[in-house]
């Protein structure tokens, strides 16, 4: 096969004062920021979605992208050829992963034994080209959203047949992730919601979902996978409502139905603003319950008020982003995932190789800046401040479960007052953290 992108080079980093657009400024895989590399720290990943299947449509118009390499037909050989395209990418660009959805890399054919096929004949394909590059697989998913089928949902659907579907889907998709040594797998609710309540038994479909994903912790046991399983959290679209909401739903209903020990979250900024909370929001959300798994690294536009998939360029956005996963030891299993699409109007190749360049750019200074703040020392030193009455007397007794409200009335009525609040210096700690930026 020719090169796919013939004019672009394997993209260098050239450091903050370079001009040239196709160099990093700031992502210096090899370097040492805390204790871990670039590369080990951030463990980007391109998914293979929007890079390599986005045509650029949208509900007023046709694809617009050029992509000379794809003849744009649904052959098994068209699939394969653009693999090729999509490692000479990820090589050129050094990303050390990338995602996929089982329909995205092979067409769906007319039985699911054919689309079985189609999928090992381009699974080949991405193995040979794994084992050429050495870009691993971060996670794989099964799209169960877009048949028509899937109408009514997947795992929430109310005809029995289309969740036998979805978990025939997911188990052929679960064994394709294994055989590439994929990292994890993740599960997004493309559409387990519901468009309406007049026709909706919620309990059913909810105890329907929980009953597929045991149903896949079994089989990853019986196929010996050892990947991390992910489930995505997301509020809303194409469904009113989707079950998986946001970080709190998800830990709630994994919780409830005995599935939280195998499953982290994938939490994707985009959602967390659909879902009207901010990024930092759900990371600190998955982070406090042990469950901050990997995260899907775009923006969406505050304005639009619907899933975007931007590229993240936003400094803030990568500092606080950083802050909450350093804070929780660092991403482990996951990695900074772009589930992000170039805009229907940057049609050209090239766009892509800008768009993934800023992504990592901007994830990079955040993580640097993060890291700056920590070793400062002084934000994290106001928070152990702020709670320091909880770290002996009254506060410590409480913590240890030694004291019950006849010893709390005891303890005021005695001091007659508490003790006097102190200042939460909102505005002081948004300096310090300008002072970084
Ligand atoms: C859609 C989701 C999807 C998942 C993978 O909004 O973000 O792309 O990441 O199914
Ligand atoms: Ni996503
Ligand atoms: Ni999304």
């Amino acid at each position: 096969m020719q090169s796919a992108f013939p004019k672009i080079s394997k993209i260098k980093f050239e450091g903050p004062k370079s001009k040239n657009p196709l160099a990093f400024k700031h992502y210096n895989a090899s370097e040492v920021v805390a204790g871990k590399t670039m590369r080990e720290h951030l463990r980007f990943a391109v998914v293979y979605w929007h890079t390599f299947r986005g045509t650029g449509s949208d509900p007023f118009g046709s694809g617009t992208m050029l992509r000379p390499w794809d003849d744009g037909t649904n052959s098994v050989a068209n699939a394969q050829n653009r693999v090729r395209a999509a490692f000479e990418f990820i090589e050129k660009l050094g990303a050390p992963y990338y995602c996929w959805h089982d329909r995205d890399v092979a067409p769906e054919g007319s039985t699911l034994a054919e689309s079985n096929k189609n999928f090992d004949a381009v699974a080949k394909v991405l193995k040979e080209e794994q084992k050429r590059t050495g870009i691993k697989l971060l996670w794989g998913t099964a799209n169960a959203f877009s048949n028509p089928r899937y109408m009514h949902g997947a795992g929430t659907s109310c005809n029995a047949d289309v969740f036998a579907y979805a978990a025939a889907q997911i188990k052929k998709a679960m064994e394709v992730t294994h055989e590439l040594k994929g990292e994890g797998y993740t599960f997004w609710g493309g559409r387990e919601g519901y468009m309406t309540l007049l026709n909706t038994d919620m309990k059913r479909e909810l105890n329907h979902l929980a009953a597929l994903l045991h149903m896949a912790v079994a089989y990853k046991k019986q196929i010996g996978f050892k990947g991390q399983f992910y489930i995505e959290p997301k509020p809303k679209e194409p469904t009113k409502h989707q079950y998986d909401s946001d970080s709190a739903a998800c830990l709630n209903f994994l919780r409830e139905h005995g599935l939280l020990p195998h499953f982290k979250l994938n939490i994707e900024t985009n959602h967390a603003t659909l879902a009207g909370h901010t990024m930092q929001h759900e990371l600190e959300v998955a982070g406090a319950a042990g469950a901050l798994g990997s995260i899907d690294a775009n923006t969406g536009d505050e304005l639009l008020g619907w899933d975007t998939d931007q590229f993240p360029t936003n400094i803030y956005l990568t500092t606080y982003t950083m802050l909450s996963i350093l804070k929780y030891g660092g991403i482990k299993t996951g990695g900074v995932n772009f589930d992000a699409k170039v805009r229907r109007e940057s049609f050209e190749p090239i766009d892509l190789f800008h768009a993934h360049i800023g992504g990592m750019d901007a994830f990079a200074r955040g993580l640097k800046i993060a890291a700056a703040i920590r070793k400062d020392g002084r934000l994290e030193k106001f928070v152990q401040q702020r709670y320091s009455s909880w770290d002996s007397g009254i506060g410590a007794k409480i913590e240890s479960g030694k004291v019950g409200f006849k010893e709390l009335e005891a303890h005021i009525l005695a001091k007659g007052e508490a003790d006097s609040n102190s200042s939460g210096r909102q505005e002081f700690l948004e300096n310090l953290i300008n002072e970084f930026i």
